[in-house]
């Protein structure tokens, strides 16, 4: 696909919620852009906590009696409907809370006299640089500014037609500072807390310091023609600026055979020499710029271009916030989450968490950590269909270091082999409950966040058809997931299900009135479970014999069915039991027929109406997060009208106040920022990665062996293109399409496999015959009526 997409804004920053975000998956840096520029930076492994952390508290909760015995009181009191007593032990199992996410500097670049033109900024989205233009006394500076993942650096370059450029350096922490230079390196250096509450904590002290914890410095190094002293540059055509970080976290967060040790081995003092040596390194590059477009542009070949708009600079107030093209929106929303993937999680650093990489808050809404229930599957949906391969690998890395905390406590809290996750986690892979004793079952008390986690790593192994990938690493997390699945389920008298067992944040009415959680099993424990333990039984057939096969087989033959309520919607629990707040957020339910597979219009025609009247039933709204997921559930459905609704209404301006936080009410969710971040509010990133996934299932489904083109086209998207989105299978598309109709298709198969795929356009199919390593193009068949077109072939 040829053409670039440009976002501009016509003028520099005023807040936060208009500045422009920079990723490495390590660097975040929010640039404000203008004469007096701000970039506010962050590391990615800047976390409050330390490696320990987790198991401490697991061995606090064991003396205070959480265990086996205890779960199998939690179960006699649910089973006799005795839920106070099960809720009051089962809050004995429940951790602090994890560990929050932390800002780390602020870098002030200020340009003397300088007058910045129109637009302010402008960001290419695929080269990932964001260009200001300026005037200084009659003459023209340019400014670009980017965050390049091979240097490891943010780079902020400045040229000029004139020796005009005056520049005046500042670098601080938000943090607790201990230590600033400007011996023609600028540098900071700050304590990181060892404990970091979260705001729904006030009891707690906000941060706790200590020798726990870890520390962390950025330094600046710059190059210049001009006179310079420590902090400024006089009279520069040019100035090439590098910012780089490093931390205590980074040797633990890279593992490896000594990675206990290696959280002691870094002191201060190595700490603040690897960011100074780094920001050296990144001035020292012989082609800064090159090697970070090159990088950028190996990434992916995905591309969206609906409507055929894609190749030029929209501004983002009037064409994309306020503007009335769905097509060129729909592009532009597509296209921004495949930006800020590819810019917040990069190999060898952390997961996006709440906030992908950019946080400003020391104390960030829900501590800016991975929420589980949703917001990090969501985050990463994305990732397989866009091909965005090194982007998910921190992932995987993230669930590794989960299961590692979720074994013991697999095995100390319920007596169960393999691992375990809840709610909630952060970079030291906390398992555990959260909820600090005191928090609701229905969002603390919840024991498949792993086993969820599972299956974005399933899409990633069958999206790529990468067997040594499902092998040597993803295997051995879904078969701990499986194990720990096996010994969890319980004989409920109506089939093997879960309990204690929660549907994420959701409660129902009790017959007294009252709200519950407990007591019931979840449909989303049993959709999860069923599609993990079938997903177990596959990589079985592919990577050879197992023991736990068998158990798996009696397990399936076992699970007890969801069901549907006598009102026609999917059950949310196993019982018909009355919602306590009708239009809930999650649809935890749902899960069935999206992310997962189980419900289909054509396999499973009366769960997907039942979903539907389900989807139905929970009306629009909502926020970022619930929206997205609201489309792609849509788009499984086929239904792609309502899909688009949705995606209009979710990409409106958000006008209340950004940084309200705290309980939904409902009255002022959702929508854009000014600078296109999603908000709930506040700022959460996992609407906008959820979007592009949402998008993409719209434009093309698959199932092993089926690719289904356009399967929820709305009529506002007549025409358009996508490059590089893969199908299940390992099969890279690319489309394009015509007054709603595939005009041409191309099938590119990357496993080294012959086969024969069934594509599918509406109504009609097509059977395709794929060499290996082959493109092969296709006229896709037209629907019912029309003649099946032949198949042209080019072997590559
Ligand atoms: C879950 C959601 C909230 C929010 C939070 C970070 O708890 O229910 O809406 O997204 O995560």
């Amino acid at each position: 696909m040829t053409g670039t997409l440009r976002f501009a804004w016509a003028a520099p920053a005023a807040a936060w919620e208009e500045a422009t975000p920079l990723g490495n998956g390590r660097i975040g840096a929010m640039a404000f852009g203008g004469p007096d520029a701000r970039y506010q930076v962050n590391d990615a492994t800047v976390w409050s906590g330390f490696p320990d952390g987790p198991a401490r508290e697991l061995d606090r909760l064991r003396k205070g009696g959480a265990g086996p015995e205890r779960l199998a009181e939690v179960r006699e009191a649910i089973a006799a409907r005795d839920l106070d007593r099960a809720e009051a032990l089962l809050l004995t199992f429940e951790g602090r809370y994890t560990q929050e996410y932390l800002p780390l500097a602020d870098l002030r670049a200020t340009l003397r006299d300088a007058v910045a033109a129109t637009p302010a900024r402008v960001l290419d989205l695929d080269r990932a640089v964001l260009e200001e233009a300026f005037t200084v006394g009659g003459a023209a500076v340019l400014r670009r500014s980017w965050t390049s993942a091979p240097a490891g650096a943010l780079y902020v370059e400045i040229t000029a037609d004139a020796p005009v450029i005056d520049l005046d350096l500042a670098l601080t922490t938000p943090l607790r500072m201990t230590c600033h230079a400007a011996d023609g390196l600028l540098t900071v250096e700050a304590d990181v807390p060892c404990d970091g509450a979260p705001l729904h904590e006030p009891g707690e002290p906000a941060h706790r310091y200590g020798p726990d914890g870890g520390y962390a410095a950025a330094a600046v190094a710059f190059d210049t023609d001009g006179a310079r002293t420590e902090t400024a540059v006089r009279g520069a055509t040019r100035v090439l600026l590098a910012l780089t970080t490093a931390s205590r976290a980074e040797d633990w967060l890279a593992g490896g055979a000594n990675r206990a040790a290696a959280w002691d081995a870094v002191d201060r003092a190595t700490v603040r020499a690897r960011a100074r040596r780094r920001a050296r390194a990144a001035l020292a590059a012989a082609d800064p710029l090159g090697d970070h477009v090159a990088d950028r542009a190996g990434l992916t070949k995905a591309r969206f271009d609906i409507g055929g708009r894609r190749d030029g600079t929209w501004d983002v107030d009037r064409d994309l916030l306020n503007g009335t093209d769905d097509a060129l929106k729909a592009t532009a929303a597509a296209e921004w989450g495949r930006y800020l993937l590819a810019s917040a999680s990069r190999e060898g650093g952390s997961a996006a968490n709440l906030q992908g990489i950019w946080n400003r808050e020391t104390r960030p809404a829900w501590s800016s950590n991975y929420t589980i229930n949703i917001n990090t599957q969501m985050n990463y949906w994305a990732a397989p269909a866009l091909g965005l391969d090194d982007p998910f690998e921190p992932l995987i890395a993230l669930v590794e270091r989960i299961a590692r905390n979720g074994e013991p406590a697999a095995r100390e809290l319920y007596g169960a082999r393999g691992w375990v996750a809840h709610h909630n986690s952060d970079l030291w892979g906390w398992a555990l409950p959260v909820g600090n004793g005191h928090g609701a079952p229905s969002w603390a008390i919840w024991m498949t966040g792993g086993v969820w986690l599972c299956h974005n790593l399933w899409d990633r192994y069958e999206y790529s058809g990468d067997t040594a990938l499902l092998r040597e690493r993803i295997w051995p997390l879904l078969r701990g997931a499986a194990a720990f699945c096996l010994d969890w389920l319980v004989d409920t008298g109506a089939g093997l299900g879960t309990s204690p067992s929660t549907s994420p944040e959701n409660q129902y009415t009790r017959p007294d009135g009252r709200p519950a959680a407990l007591g019931l099993t979840a449909t989303m424990d049993l959709f999860l479970i069923r599609s993990l333990l079938e997903r177990s039984l596959r990589a079985i057939d592919l990577l050879g014999p197992d023991p736990l096969r068998g158990e798996i087989e009696d397990a399936l033959a076992r699970l007890a069915p969801v069901g549907i309520g006598a009102d026609g919607r999917l059950r949310e629990w196993s019982a018909d039991v009355p919602d306590h707040e009708p239009a809930h957020r999650h649809l935890s339910p749902l899960v069935g027929l999206h992310p997962l597979d189980l419900v289909t219009p054509e396999a499973t025609p009366d769960l997907a109406e039942a979903a539907r009247r389900f989807l139905d039933a929970r009306g629009p709204g909502a926020m970022g997060w619930s929206w997205a997921w609201k489309i792609a559930l849509r788009a499984r459905l086929r239904d792609g009208e309502t899909a688009a609704e949705l995606l209009r209404e979710a990409l409106t301006p958000f006008s209340g106040d950004a940084l309200r936080h705290g309980p939904v009410d409902g009255s002022e969710w959702g929508g854009l920022l000014p600078n296109l971040f999603s908000t709930h509010p506040p700022f959460q990133i996992d609407g906008n990665l959820g979007f592009t996934a949402a998008i993409a299932e719209m434009l093309l489904q698959s199932r092993p062996g089926t690719v289904d083109l356009l399967p929820a086209l709305p009529r506002a998207w007549a025409n358009g293109s996508f490059t590089g989105l893969r199908a299940r299978g390992g099969i890279t598309v690319d489309a394009s399409w015509s007054g709603g109709r595939a005009t041409t298709a191309a099938l590119t198969d990357t496993t080294g496999a012959d086969r024969v795929v069934e594509v599918r356009h509406r109504d009609a199919r097509q059977a395709v015959r794929l060499p290996a390593h082959a493109r092969v193009e296709i006229i896709p068949a037209t629907p019912p009526g029309g003649t099946a077109p032949g198949t042209e072939q080019r072997n590559q």
